[in-house]
């Protein structure tokens, strides 16, 4: 009874937890302080810092960040002596011990505030994995689940004139009903993996704005500047200087300014990645931002970028570092997976599993690359879990939140690989209905499967083909069934009028392992393999792109052969040490020849 009793209590504080505020959107343009750098760390496998011995969520837990005030004080931990650990950044990468461990640790920064009059303060955070506890002063402040999305609290009346210490538990213990669920492909990196800033607001501001190109049309930019408080009447503006826009606006009893301006910007497209700088003013309050113009939809089989029929040449890439391993967090990195997929002579980027860091999409944007965003929606997620369902949502809404005006994306992806189900079903309808109705200027789709096979006819026939844009699905034959050869004869039953795109195709292949082509995970086996099934797709009416598994060797804790993977999945084109396979060239090939096909 006892034990149910506290149980019940645990449950009571866990729902009366904080959750986090509105996204403050383009962060970057904001007046911040950093707060990366060095942080204090406490490795906790056993959460000792967050329960008592019964087991209790404790008041008086790390986060008190207490110090032994005489010599016959006991206090069990001490943050000034403890490691010192570097955020942004995985805790995986940094430690040899932490290397596989997935529980708790938690991490503290000091840092010095000086509050001004008419200014709010909110903390933020790029990231963190998969889910954190945030205290400031010894007080918790909220929580947030989910580890690719950003994350902001109001602490403007929490911190103090001179020293301030934030305080974080990070969980990165993988959980069945968890957005990813236990089941992944990919290394669990643990931590504050993303920027934290403080960043400074006025009192009221722009938390948030839209601007874009109407659905069909190429003479009008439109969208919304909307304040953080519901004021009426306050004047905002917005600019496009070289548009010769200059627009003021008054908000509504919202605190919301829609505009629709006659303009006729030039397109964005990969050739010509033309990006405007715009202005949103609410007096002092400025944000700089830079965003292009861009139309994309669907004909029947084809796909349309600005009314031109565009194959998607793509590259699935997932968000870990080159030569060093290790999540992704700066522009710089972005920017060599990125060109390795220009080099590559791609237009397009599939952003998988999960949301990248603002960085990533943006550098996408710069360099030409079209993007596909997507959740972690993978595999054997709890489908009938309410709360399951939840998170995913809270996850794709943060995602098309953070990322709402980069033209680049075009399109927005709910799941990878999911098996069929009625509730599986019913989730995936849901979240489409909800990428629908808050945005229909870019497409959706998800990673699919293929049905089954008879003879040598594979068929691709699922429920949700209804609900997307692009038929996309995932296809190993010659690597988890059947051989590279047997591509020279599938045969491929699809039948709806839309697009198909293969989101992932490929075979693992040790880089500088050589042999003849019917040898697994030799050079040759994987060129063998990415020739014959270009061959095969492009021999089917209504291939539109694809975007074959995978840019570069990456981690992951299921790719267990010695000698071969020793935990990398070795499907990558160019290995972990930026060295390039020979199917990185077949590929750069077949992109070379539907390039010169579109000219
Ligand atoms: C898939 C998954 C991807 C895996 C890949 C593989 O279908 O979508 O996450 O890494 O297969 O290598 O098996």
């Amino acid at each position: 009874m006892r034990k149910l009793m506290l149980v019940l209590l645990a449950c009571i504080s866990a729902l009366s937890l904080v959750k986090a505020d509105t996204i403050l959107n383009n962060v970057y343009a904001r007046h911040t302080q950093s707060l990366n750098g060095s942080w204090n760390s406490i490795v906790d496998p056993f959460d000792n810092g967050y329960y008592d011995y019964r087991l209790n969520v404790s008041n008086n837990g790390f986060f008190k960040n207490q110090k032994a005030k005489s010599k016959s004080d006991l206090v069990e931990y001490n943050f000034d002596t403890a490691p010192l650990i570097k955020v942004p950044g995985d805790w995986n990468t940094q430690d040899d011990k932490l290397f596989f461990y997935e529980g708790s640790v938690w991490y503290k920064k000091d840092f010095n505030y000086t509050p001004k009059p008419g200014t709010k303060a909110f903390l933020y955070f790029g990231a963190v994995n998969y889910f954190c506890n945030v205290y400031l002063n010894g007080e918790q402040i909220g929580t947030h689940e989910g580890g690719f999305t950003p994350f902001n609290f109001d602490v403007t009346n929490k911190l103090k004139e001179g020293s301030n210490f934030v305080i974080l538990r990070v969980n990165n213990e993988r959980k069945p009903e968890g957005v990813p669920t236990v089941n992944s492909d990919w290394w669990n990196y643990g931590g504050i993996t993303r920027d934290v800033l403080l960043v400074e607001t006025p009192d009221v501001f722009v938390d948030d704005y839209l601007v874009q190109l109407p659905k069909g049309s190429y003479d009008k930019v439109e969208g919304y500047v909307q304040l953080n408080e519901k004021k009426a009447g306050v004047e905002v503006s917005v600019e496009i200087p070289e548009l010769k826009i200059q627009k003021k606006l008054l908000t509504d009893a919202e605190g919301k300014a829609v505009f629709a301006l006659k303009a006729k910007p030039k397109l964005w497209s990969p050739e010509s990645p033309k990006l405007y700088d715009v202005i949103i003013r609410n007096g002092e309050d400025v944000l700089n931002d830079k965003i292009g113009f861009r139309q994309i939809e669907t004909q029947g089989k084809n796909i349309l970028l600005n009314g031109k029929k565009t194959f998607l040449r793509g590259i699935s890439i997932h968000e870990e570092a080159p030569y060093r391993q290790g999540r992704v967090f700066s522009k710089e990195e972005s920017m060599l997976l990125l060109s390795w997929a220009k080099e590559l002579g791609c237009n397009f980027v599939r952003l998988a599993h999960y949301p990248h860091n603002e960085f990533m999409v943006r550098a996408a944007e710069e360099m030409g690359l079209m993007v596909w965003s997507e959740i972690p929606v993978y595999w054997t997620i709890h489908w009938s879990n309410p709360d399951t369902y939840k998170n995913a949502s809270t996850q794709l809404n943060d995602m098309m939140e953070r990322d709402k005006n980069r033209c680049g994306i075009i399109i927005w992806s709910v799941a990878n690989e999911t098996p069929h189900s009625d509730a599986r079903d019913k989730f995936l309808a849901d979240l489409a209905a909800q990428v629908r109705a808050k945005d229909n200027t870019r497409l959706l789709s998800m990673a699919m499967e293929v049905t089954g096979t008879k003879g040598n006819v594979s068929q691709v026939k699922d429920y949700m083909s209804k609900y997307v844009d692009i038929i996309s699905f995932n296809n190993y034959l010659g690597w988890y069934g059947g051989t590279p050869e047997d591509c020279k004869t599938r045969q491929w039953d699809i039948p709806y009028d839309k697009p198909f795109f293969i989101s992932e195709f490929g075979g693992g292949a040790l880089q500088g392992k050589h042999g003849d082509k019917t040898e697994r995970w030799t050079e040759e086996y994987q060129e063998e393999l990415y020739k014959n099934t270009l061959d095969m797709y492009n021999r089917v009416d209504g291939f539109a792109g694809t975007s074959p598994w995978i840019l570069m060797d990456f981690r992951s804790s299921r790719r267990q052969l010695n000698g071969i993977q020793d935990f990398f999945n070795r499907k990558g084109v160019i290995s972990e040490r930026g060295l390039k396979k020979k199917a990185f060239y077949v590929l750069q090939n077949f992109y070379k020849m539907k390039k010169e096909q579109e000219l």
